[in-house]
């Protein structure tokens, strides 16, 4: 199922959905080399959604700012690198999308408790705004805000569940867009949790 969410913004409703498993595996792997964790954002506040990342750089935040680096602080060693299944499947979705030749270099992993929620931002630390993000949801449903190029555009609600992918390329790179907060809830591949995988090209 494509479903178009707005231009450069298309839906596959489960394509994930039979290698969920192992993608879930995967990143208990990872969090194993790099712990997912709570950061600090430049204002001081604690994230309410524990990150890690794998592939060439990884993005994170503190008092200082957002940005990427090809280092974990936590661990002071390189970021994982992407388990083949993880590059496969984000080149194939982008292929889906219209998107040939998607080569991304870093992927943000998120861990979603209930309660936790991700309020309304732009992502625009990337230097190629010209590549899309691939975004995959494991586990609970989450609502998706989806706004508009400007803050003030009050924003939709789109639900995702398990084994979805959304990519979000074009026109619909730079939308404000944020995650409601997470309710309660047991999943049979997670629990308690829900996974957001973003495959991004940062350089
Ligand atoms: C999530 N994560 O569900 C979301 C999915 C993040 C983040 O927002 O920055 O980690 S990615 C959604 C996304 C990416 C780029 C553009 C748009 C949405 N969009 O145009 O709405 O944890
Ligand atoms: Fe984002």
């Amino acid at each position: 199922r494509h479903v178009t969410l707005g231009p450069g913004a298309t839906l596959l409703g489960g394509f994930v959905r039979d290698i969920a498993d192992d993608l879930i595996h995967h990143i208990h792997e990872l969090s194993a080399r790099t712990p997912f964790r709570h950061m600090e954002t430049p204002g001081g506040k604690r994230m309410s959604v524990a990150m890690l990342s794998c592939g060439h750089l990884g993005w994170i935040t503190d008092r200082t700012g957002y940005r990427y680096t090809d280092f974990d602080p936590l661990t002071g060693k390189a970021w994982p690198a992407f388990p083949l299944l993880f590059l496969d499947l984000a080149q194939r979705a982008a292929q889906e999308a219209g998107f040939r030749n998607f080569v991304p270099d870093a992927c943000l992993i998120n861990r979603y408790q209930p309660g936790a929620r991700m309020s309304l931002h732009q992502d625009m630390d990337e230097r190629d705004l010209t590549a899309p993000i691939v975004s995959v949801s494991l586990g609970l449903p989450a609502i998706f805000l989806w706004g508009g190029l400007h803050r003030t555009v009050r924003p939709k609600r789109h639900q995702v569940l398990h084994g979805d992918v959304v990519v979000w390329g074009g026109a619909s790179r730079m939308i404000f867009h944020g995650v409601d907060v997470l309710k309660n809830g047991q999943h049979p591949a997670t629990g308690d949790i829900r996974f957001n995988l973003t495959f991004r090209k940062v350089n």
